[in-house]
């Protein structure tokens, strides 16, 4: 008993050691993470937008990638640097922006079809060029031929529909005269970058100021040395803007900390509310994520977010393809957003609009399972993916097996007394009961040596033939081990 004491008075001390040293591995941060993972209310609602959308939108659009005779390959929204266009003539074009067919109110209304919950704009890209009329520089659309703000009516148009608008902001800006990407080599250079910074903060309240319905700012190209120098500043500039609109969300783009760790700080903590890193690319498992909130931005076809006129340059990804990285997104407790990149008038191309209509169609009968859903307590299995809200499950099936079962492994229990079984199973679109096969004659169900078990859900015969994906919804149950043969019998 004695010697018994001895061991656990060592562990403890081991343990306390061990405990010491990892805390004492962290590093002291006066510009990294601040506070854990948000639990307000304006933050729980950004968790359950499920699917938003992206629209990027500027002068860019009027050549939509080509210029001369010249197409660029590159990102449409990045013509000024791909050499097909004189970067002058670039910074001329904002003089003939006059989307005369642009209707706020049509694309939001074409956006709530789709089922997006919330909405990314565009409000300055790189080339510095602002939607809305800023008091802070000319270039902006208060001096082209269209003159109107932009920002004002998607802001307005968003919300009328009820869906809530977060504002794009690129902190590169082609445009200023005091931008640089390199941090300050001489006191010339700094004095240049802080009328930047100056001018960076003023748009920033200004955006928030006009625009108070906005939840969000979502920021871009805050990549450049020059801007992770400035750690301190920025932290700062952050706690303003937070301070002047409460429940503000902002992502792990906006700032560095003190040693330049952008996203994750020093000490692999996430920066901000959520994780910005999923550009075009999806996590593959819960485990990569740490529990972090995270978005994934999309494009519809390869690394083209502004409009381009030639979309036969790439492979343009399909409603299915995007319903499934939506879905994905959602098991994986991420939201999706979809981008759309307008024509120089204002129009929202058709290849665009079909596919909205296509992904609308589908949330229409589907949406459940995205809204407000989770991660659920079943594994990655080859049907597809699966969503939990409360007791229920919904399991969208991508890959239908051969047999037309759909394999269903249920997770140990954590009481070893306890199983879980599937109590009921319905399809989503039509409530129709789903037999689960117990039975050994259409199917079986066994429990492995992990103490997992399989149920099979026999696909109904109206989907057996169908290339959509579908939801089938499980109810889960947890009965006594030595009663999960009787508790088939009775479902059966
Ligand atoms: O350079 C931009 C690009 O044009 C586009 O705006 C995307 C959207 O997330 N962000 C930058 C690349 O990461």
């Amino acid at each position: 008993m004695k010697t018994k004491n001895i061991f656990i008075s060592m562990f403890c001390l081991l343990l306390a050691g061990q405990v010491t040293a990892q805390e004492s591995a962290r590093i002291p941060l006066a510009h990294g993470a601040h506070g854990g993972k948000r639990t307000d209310a304006a933050m729980q609602q950004w968790r359950e937008y499920g699917l938003g959308q992206f629209i990027h939108w500027g002068v860019y659009a009027i050549p939509g990638g080509q210029w001369n005779g010249k197409t660029s390959t590159g990102a449409a929204e990045w013509i000024r640097s791909s050499g097909v266009i004189d970067k002058a003539d670039y910074d001329n074009l904002y003089k003939q922006f006059n989307p005369t067919d642009f209707d706020a109110s049509r694309w939001a209304a074409q956006a709530k079809q789709m089922g997006a919950r919330y909405v990314i704009f565009t409000t300055k890209h790189h080339d510095g060029f602002c939607m809305w009329p800023s008091k802070y520089t000319n270039y902006t659309i208060a001096h082209t031929p269209y003159k109107r703000d932009i920002v004002k009516q998607i802001v307005d148009a968003y919300t009328a529909e009820g869906i809530d608008v977060y504002l794009y902001f690129s902190i590169i800006d082609w445009s200023h005269k005091g931008y640089q990407a390199a941090p300050a080599a001489n006191d010339k250079d700094k004095a240049r970058y802080e009328t930047f910074k100056t001018f960076t903060r003023n748009q920033l309240i200004e955006l928030l100021t006009n625009y108070p319905q906005a939840k969000g700012l979502w920021f871009d190209g805050s990549w450049d040395k020059a801007w992770i120098e400035q750690a301190a500043w920025v932290d700062d500039l952050g706690k303003e803007l937070r301070a002047m609109h409460p429940g503000l969300i902002i992502g792990s783009r906006f700032r560095a900390d003190e040693f330049g760790k952008r996203h994750e700080d020093s000490n692999g903590d996430l920066i901000d509310d959520y994780d910005q890193r999923y550009e075009r690319n999806l996590p593959n498992s819960l485990a990569e994520l740490k529990g972090n909130d995270w978005d994934c931005a999309m494009t519809i076809p390869e690394n083209q977010w502004g409009y381009h006129h030639d979309w036969s340059l790439w492979y343009v990804k399909t409603p299915y393809d995007l319903i499934e990285m939506m879905v994905k997104a959602n098991a994986l407790d991420g939201n999706f957003v979809i981008n759309f990149g307008p024509d120089g008038k204002g129009n929202i191309r058709k290849e665009e609009t079909d596919i909205a209509r296509g992904i609308g169609e589908w949330m229409a009968v589907n949406g459940e399972a995205i809204y407000g859903t989770h991660h659920s307590l079943l594994e990655k299995q080859d049907w597809g993916y699966s969503t939990q809200r409360n007791n229920s499950i919904y399991l969208t099936v991508f890959n239908k097996s051969m047999n037309n079962l759909v394999r269903v492994k249920l997770p140990k229990n954590a009481d070893k007394a306890l199983v879980y079984v599937i109590e009921k199973a319905h399809l989503l679109s039509n409530k129709a009961a789903v037999k689960i096969n117990g039975d050994g004659k259409t199917g079986t169900y066994y429990r492995d040596k992990t103490g997992a078990s399989y149920y099979d859900l026999l696909i109904p015969d109206s989907l057996q033939a169908t290339t959509q994906p579908f939801v089938i919804v499980i109810q889960l149950k947890e009965v006594d081990k030595k009663n999960q043969d009787d508790y088939m019998q009775a479902i059966i």
